[in-house]
């Protein structure tokens, strides 16, 4: 019978600690609903909208990097978890996309929402599996199962697609419990071994060498936050904001190169790269032009070259790196010109001429905004930036104990508000923000169709259209593209907060500041803060 197979997929879910399903409905996915429910310990989020749902399940994958799934019907709505795959895949979180199918002959078949499922998201996912749920043998599906999971999470994590064919009576036994207690394959993975980090291989790298650390997007990692602590003292040391490194290296540095020309003397003899992207384009533009030697330094060999320098990758657990870093270092047998180094970055960073209050408007009320809230949180709270002018102005806010996390993978402003609604739900104690523009908000306001958790609440900076265009320049400089790059348009929030059934408050940015022990508590009764310029009436 189906249901019973389905029983059996749910309990290697269950074996496996899938246990978060974020799920849009369906008919076709509704035995899968069904058995979940009837297995009884998994925890499941209903989003209608399958875009925001595969963002939410990504938003839940982030810190504890395993996988949380979304599930849903067949055809076009499998295709709405695009952008999401993508950005797990650059984001490097685990997600795992679970899909109900048609069986394989009745593809192309003229029948509706059928579409060609099967390795559905081709190279942008870890692994890919497909089964025939009523045919394929319990062996034949857990292995496969687990091998895709152990896809997502043993190598590089990121998506993994799981695309289950049920044929018709498609709800044989959907109301009946399982008979017997099911028994299935333990789940195992382990991490792949790696070599220690040995001092000796490490000292020509270093030697007489001045040696700069750049941390870019990072999963969490206590250890690692440790042990640079001790070794910031030695190098110059550049945190990005999305490195979740945030408590370490110079402070604000992104803001304090802006509109700088950066000397030639600064330049690093060697770059030490970990993590991923970095927000800070005058930092990458150096890097460009100064082309150092580069390191970098992580569990996995496939790395990109954003500066442009070839960079050798560096295979190892990074704390070990750093720790052999900091043993070289405190060497007093080895000459080192970096403390020297590191003391020039310094005076050079503490010399910008500029105050963020000096830019122009909205940008200068609404970077200030950002960086009151960075030194207002603590490590309890989780900070979610939207992608366009927000993160930037994080970027350049300088130290939080706030952990804070953007949609960088592809820097999509198409997910940002669902990726924090899912951490939202990843842990009710835990106090999550959203901060975005009102372009992004509006566009995925979808994320809001959903049981909004009492631990989450949402910034908009409303400026009325995408102003990170007149940032750049260059795209408005042509009245004519204005409509359709810089879109402008005045959103009335409120509207969007009554049609959700959410509370509303709208605030001057200075109002906002003056309110912030409240408006930033995890106790504040608005969901939805729409923030406005001073110079408009509130
Ligand atoms: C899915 C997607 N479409 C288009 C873009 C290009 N884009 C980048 S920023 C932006 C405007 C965002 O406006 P808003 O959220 O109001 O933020 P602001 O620019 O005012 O900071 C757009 C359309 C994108 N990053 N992602």
């Amino acid at each position: 019978m189906l249901s019973n197979r389905l029983d059996y997929i749910a309990a290697l879910f269950q074996e496996a600690d899938i246990l978060h399903w974020f799920i849009s409905p369906g008919s076709r996915n509704a035995p899968i609903v069904a058995a979940l429910l009837r297995n009884g310990h998994f925890q499941l989020h209903s989003f209608p909208d399958e875009r925001a749902c595969a963002f939410a399940a990504m938003g839940h994958a982030l810190l504890e990097r395993h996988p949380a799934a979304f599930l849903c019907t067949s055809g076009s709505a499998l295709a709405n978890a695009y952008p999401a795959v993508l950005e797990s895949y650059y984001q490097r979180v685990p997600l795992l996309i679970v899909s109900a199918d048609r069986p394989a002959n009745r593809i192309d078949q003229w029948d509706g929402q059928t579409i060609r499922q099967q390795d559905f998201f081709g190279s942008y996912s870890r692994g890919s599996f497909q089964i025939d749920v009523r045919h394929d043998s319990e062996n034949i599906i857990s292995k496969g199962l687990y091998d895709c999971i152990r896809a997502a999470i043993t190598k590089i994590p990121g998506p993994a697609h799981v695309n289950l064919a049920l044929s018709e009576p498609i709800y044989e036994g959907v109301h009946q419990l399982p008979e017997k207690t099911i028994e299935v394959p333990a789940f195992m993975y382990a991490a792949p071994p790696f070599e220690p980090v040995f001092t000796e291989s490490l000292k020509p790298y270093i030697q007489g060498k001045k040696v700069a650390l750049l941390i870019g997007q990072h999963p969490k990692s206590p250890l690692l936050n440790s042990i640079l602590n001790i070794l910031q003292e030695h190098l110059p040391l550049f945190a990005d904001v999305t490195s979740l490194q945030l408590t370490v290296g110079f402070d604000a540095w992104d803001w304090k190169i802006y509109g700088r020309d950066i000397p030639d003397e600064l330049a690093p003899d060697l770059i030490i790269t970990m993590g991923m992207g970095l927000i800070s384009k005058p930092m990458k533009e150096a890097l460009i032009r100064w082309k150092p030697q580069h390191l970098h330094v992580g569990l996995h060999a496939e790395i990109g070259d954003p500066f442009q320098t070839e960079p050798q990758a560096w295979i190892c657990h990074e704390a070990d790196f750093v720790g052999a870093l900091f043993e070289l270092y405190t060497n007093e047998a080895i000459p080192h010109t970096s403390k020297l180094y590191k003391e020039q970055w310094q005076t050079f960073l503490e010399a910008q001429p500029l105050e963020i209050s000096q830019l122009d408007p909205p940008f200068a009320e609404e970077a200030t905004f950002v960086r009151a809230v960075f030194s207002h949180l603590n490590e309890d709270c989780h900070l979610h930036l939207g992608n366009s002018m927000t993160v930037r102005y994080g970027s350049w806010a300088g130290k939080t104990r706030a952990h804070v996390f953007s949609n960088r993978g592809v820097s999509g402003i198409d997910g940002c508000l669902s990726t924090a609604i899912g951490d939202a739900l990843a842990n009710p104690t835990r106090h999550v923000i959203a901060i975005l523009g009102d372009v992004s908000s509006v566009y995925d306001s979808n994320a809001l169709w959903t049981d909004f958790p009492p631990n989450f609440h949402v910034f908009i900076l409303n400026n009325s259209g995408g102003r990170i265009f007149d940032f750049i320049k260059g795209p408005n400089a042509l009245p004519e593209l204005r409509p359709f790059i810089h879109t402008p348009r005045y959103f009335d929030f409120q509207k969007m907060a009554e049609f959700y059934t959410l509370t509303y408050a709208k605030r001057t940015f200075g109002v906002a500041m003056a309110e912030a022990d409240t408006l930033l508590s995890i106790d504040n009764t608005y969901q939805i803060i729409e923030l406005i310029p001073s110079d408009l009436p509130n």
